[in-house]
């Protein structure tokens, strides 16, 4: 479409159900459409085998499939007994067997999600097996459970490897953070052998893991401290995208605090320096409080606070830590600068829900690949973030995308590449078209669609 044309359909209006996504001159063109509503908060949405986007529904507690062909929706199970209570909890990851509905007998799909063990919250990975006539999940059999799982920072993001291993995200469940303060921070704690022999995953939060398809622990995981487990990567404060790169590359998105959301590219034993490092290490708007060792004033008797901390709370400058094994992100969303005002101007932070990644070359969209997708929640935006060739490095600085007032949560691409899916929260904040907070969504519990619009 030519650009007088262009500023031809902004100045006409609206079509019903279609909307022109603002860009600037420079950027592709998308036009914007509603794909299917009614979705009780999609958490992720994937491109299936079968042609069907495969949706796992948070809240709604099912696996659904929708058209994409016009946003028609089939139930494919639900899961009444998984446990939702919270904003975060649910039914959540969901991994496609890479050879689903090839022929091989592996037509299987994986869940994440939360249920109660005695009285308290746990996550665990489930695996159903797909009927092609009937077009149910059935035979589930829980491949590992008893993970952690609380009311803040929960991951739940499920992928599977061209290695075909399941790696899973569990965040740090929020200790020294908000409501759960007086909890320490277990992400830099690692497993003694003992912990394993017992099957004792309490050491996983803020972890990602990497396990067999069977849930066991791979032969070739890396062995840190000493002790195998199932974790691949530690030091992560909530990390809700994983992604695999043509070469097979694990990248990650993970949540920060009030600064520094971070795209990393995952390495085997890596420790990525939550909670003693946000972003890189360079003492810029974040230090380390650690609220749940306050001495001699215990962390019950303090009321917690983003911007005020007693005295008796321990605090560390990131460059007072170091590791052998830190591995500093590719590229941060945002970095705030040492004076922002946090109560007056807010938090550089996205909110990044998942992560996606653009490959398609021939026919996709110029120019594009290979790139990091990043949906924002907070920021009802999504950044395209180009990768270098060899994929190991961020190019240049985050492009933003589709400006709408809703929280995106996750997204797939279509095999032609033409056409980026988004799933939508049914409540929450946002910013909006005008930068402003917003609890009114555009499309709460929705797919939406952004399809490229050739010249
Ligand atoms: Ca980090
Ligand atoms: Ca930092």
């Amino acid at each position: 479409m030519g650009r007088y044309l262009w500023v031809a359909v902004l100045l006409l209006g609206f079509v019903p159900g279609v909307v022109r996504s603002t860009q600037t001159p420079d950027q592709p063109r998308f036009t914007q459409s509603v794909l299917a509503t009614g979705l009780e908060h999609p958490w992720e949405v994937a491109w299936g085998p079968d042609g069907y986007l495969w949706v796992s529904e948070r809240t709604g507690k099912r696996i659904s499939r929708v058209n994409p062909v016009d946003g028609s929706t089939n139930v494919a199970v639900e899961i009444p007994e998984a446990f939702q209570s919270i904003a975060q909890d649910g039914v959540l990851g969901l991994a496609l067997h890479p050879r689903l509905l090839q022929g091989t007998g592996e037509d299987y799909v994986y869940v994440a999600l939360t249920y109660q063990e005695q009285g308290s919250p746990r996550l665990k990975v489930r695996r159903f097996s797909y009927d092609q006539d009937t077009r149910v999940l059935m035979a589930p059999v829980d491949v590992i459970a008893s993970l952690p799982a609380h009311d803040d920072h929960l991951g739940g993001r499920l992928a599977i490897g061209p290695d075909d291993k399941l790696y899973l995200g569990i965040g740090d469940q929020g200790g020294n953070w908000l409501q759960n303060y007086c909890n320490p921070n277990k992400a830099q704690d690692l497993p003694v052998a003992a912990d394993i022999e017992a099957r004792d995953w309490a050491t996983y939060e803020g972890k990602v893991l990497r396990l067999d398809l069977d849930g066991s622990i791979p032969s070739d995981n890396p062995s840190i401290n000493g002790v195998r487990s199932h974790i691949w990567s530690y030091g992560h404060r909530n990390p809700q995208g994983l992604v695999f790169g043509r070469d097979g590359s694990l990248y990650a998105s993970e949540h920060g605090p009030s600064t520094d959301d971070e795209l990393n590219l995952i390495e085997p034993g890596g420790n990525y320096g939550w909670p003693w490092v946000a972003g890189y290490r360079d003492d810029q708007s974040y230090a380390y409080f650690n609220w749940s060792a306050s001495r001699p004033e215990a962390c019950g008797t303090l009321t917690f606070s983003t911007s005020e901390t007693p005295a008796s709370v321990p605090r560390a400058m990131e460059s007072g830590w170091s590791h052998p094994d830190f591995k500093p992100p590719l590229q941060t969303l945002f970095t705030v600068p040492n004076d922002q005002d946090f109560r007056a101007q807010g938090g550089g932070t996205i909110a990044p829900s998942s992560l996606g990644i653009y490959t398609v070359r021939d026919g996709g969209i110029p120019g594009w690949a290979d790139s990091l997708l990043v949906p924002g929640m907070i920021k009802g935006r999504m950044y395209r973030q180009a990768l270098s060739a060899d994929g190991r490095s961020a190019v240049g600085d985050p492009v933003e995308l589709f400006r709408t007032a809703n929280r995106y949560r996750d997204l797939a691409i279509s095999p032609d590449g033409r056409t980026i899916y988004i799933a939508t929260d049914n409540t929450g904040r946002t910013t909006g078209r005008d930068d402003e907070m917003t609890q009114e969504l555009e499309h709460p519990g929705a797919i939406i669609q952004f399809t490229y619009d050739d010249e």
